[in-house]
C-alpha cells in the first residue's frame, strides 16, 4: 500500500509555483469547511432561505452565504489574493495589496438541491493580478481575462464523498477528502473524457425554447438505436453543474445549457467567469470540448464580471458535431455572447 498522496505533496511533486500551491490549500481548508457545514445540514439550522437576494436577483440559501463568508474568509486570511469575485457579491471584495492572484468563485453551486440533500459543489477560478504588477489595486477590468488565461480552476464536489478536483495546466487530477485527517488525498491522476459517449444532460423542460440545431441533436439521441445516431443514449440531469462534469469528467457524456429564446437577450443561463470557464479549462485538459455553440467558451472576450454564456461542453466528438451543427445553421445557429 503506497503512502497516501496529499494535495499539498502533489503539488509540490509538479512543482507548481509555491504561492499557488499555498492559495489551493487555502482553497481547500474552505471547502473541507463547507462539506463539514453541509454534514451537519438541518441539525446546525443552516438549511433553507436566508431571505436575500444575489446579484442575479436569485433568492440565497443560508449555505450560499455561509459557503461565500467561508472561501471568502481562507482567501484574505491567506494573503495571496489581491481581489476576489463571487457569484453571491454585487463587487469586488478587496484582498492583499502586492498579492499575485485574483479568485472568483460559485461557493455553492447547485444550491437548490441543497433542501433535498442533493449534490452541490463550490467551483473556482484563478487568474494573475494585472493591477498588482503595476503597483495597482484590482477593479473588475482587471478581472476580465479570456478563460484561457486562467493559471488554476476545479471545483469540491459534495456528494457521497467531498472531492476536490482541480488543474494547473498540468491535466485533471482528483482528491478525496479525508473527514477524519481533513486532508484531501490524490484518488485519481490525469482525468481523460472519453471522445465518444451515449449520455447527454440536460433540462428537457427547456426544449420548445432551443434553436434548432439543439432541437435536432436532442431528437437524434432520443431515436436510439433506430434513428441516425444508431445507438441508444442514456439522460442524466443533476441540477448541479458541479455533479453533470464530475459525472462526465468520470465516464465521458455531453452537459448542455444551450442558448434558448426564452429572454433572447440572454445569452444562457450559466455564469462565464466562475462556472463556464473554470469548467471549460478542466474539459479541455481532460481532452474535451467546450463551447457556446459557435466559439470555444476558453476564447470568449468577457464584458460583464456576472455575464452569462450558453453551454455545450463534454466528450469531443459530440461536442464538434454540435459545433458544425451551428455553423451549417447559419443564423439560426448563431448564439449571442
Ligand atoms: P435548472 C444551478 O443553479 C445551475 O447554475 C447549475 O449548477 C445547473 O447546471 C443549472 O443551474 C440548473 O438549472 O434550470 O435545470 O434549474
Amino acid at each position: 500500500m503506497t503512502a497516501p498522496v496529499t494535495l499539498d505533496a502533489f503539488l509540490n511533486q509538479r512543482q507548481a509555483d509555491p504561492d499557488l500551491s499555498r492559495l489551493l490549500g487555502q482553497i481547500a481548508t474552505a471547502c473541507c469547511q463547507i462539506s463539514q457545514a453541509l454534514a451537519r445540514g438541518a441539525l446546525a439550522g443552516i438549511l433553507g432561505n436566508a431571505g436575500t437576494e444575489n446579484v442575479q436577483g436569485e433568492g440565497q440559501k443560508k449555505l450560499d452565504v455561509i459557503a461565500n463568508d467561508l472561501v471568502n474568509a481562507a482567501l484574505l486570511e491567506g494573503g495571496l489574493c489581491a481581489a476576489v469575485a463571487s457569484e453571491e457579491m454585487d463587487d469586488l471584495l478587496p484582498g492583499q495589496s502586492g498579492a499575485p492572484f485574483l479568485v472568483l468563485h460559485d461557493p455553492l453551486d447547485g444550491s437548490s438541491n441543497i433542501d433535498v440533500n442533493m449534490s452541490v459543489g463550490t467551483i473556482f477560478s484563478v487568474l494573475r493580478s494585472p493591477a498588482t504588477d503595476q503597483g495597482q489595486i484590482p477593479q473588475v477590468t482587471d478581472f476580465l481575462q479570456a478563460g484561457r488565461q486562467q493559471i488554476a480552476a476545479g471545483y469540491a464536489l459534495y456528494g457521497p464523498s467531498t472531492l476536490l478536483v482541480l488543474t494547473v495546466g498540468q491535466g485533471v487530477h482528483c482528491f478525496t477528502l479525508d473527514p477524519q485527517s481533513g486532508t484531501f488525498v490524490l484518488t485519481a491522476e490525469a482525468l481523460q473524457i472519453p471522445p465518444q459517449t451515449a449520455e447527454f444532460a440536460i433540462n428537457m423542460s427547456n426544449q420548445r425554447h432551443w434553436q434548432q440545431p439543439v432541437q435536432d441533436y436532442i431528437r437524434d439521441c432520443m431515436a436510439g438505436s433506430s434513428g441516425p445516431r444508431g445507438k441508444n443514449f442514456n439522460m442524466r440531469w443533476v441540477a448541479s453543474m458541479v455533479g453533470d462534469v464530475h459525472r462526465i469528467l468520470t465516464r465521458g457524456g455531453i452537459f448542455l445549457y444551450p442558448y434558448d429564446r426564452r429572454d433572447p437577450a440572454k445569452p444562457g443561463k450559466l455564469r462565464l467567469m466562475y462556472e463556464a470557464n473554470p469548467m471549460s479549462l478542466l474539459v479541455e485538459q481532460a481532452g474535451g470540448q467546450s463551447i457556446n455553440g459557435n466559439l470555444a467558451i476558453l476564447d470568449i472576450a468577457p464584458t460583464q464580471l456576472h455575464q452569462r454564456v450558453a453551454v455545450i461542453l463534454g466528450s469531443g466528438e459530440e461536442v464538434s458535431q454540435l459545433a458544425a451543427a451551428h455553423q451549417q445553421a447559419g443564423e439560426a445557429g448563431q448564439v449571442p455572447v
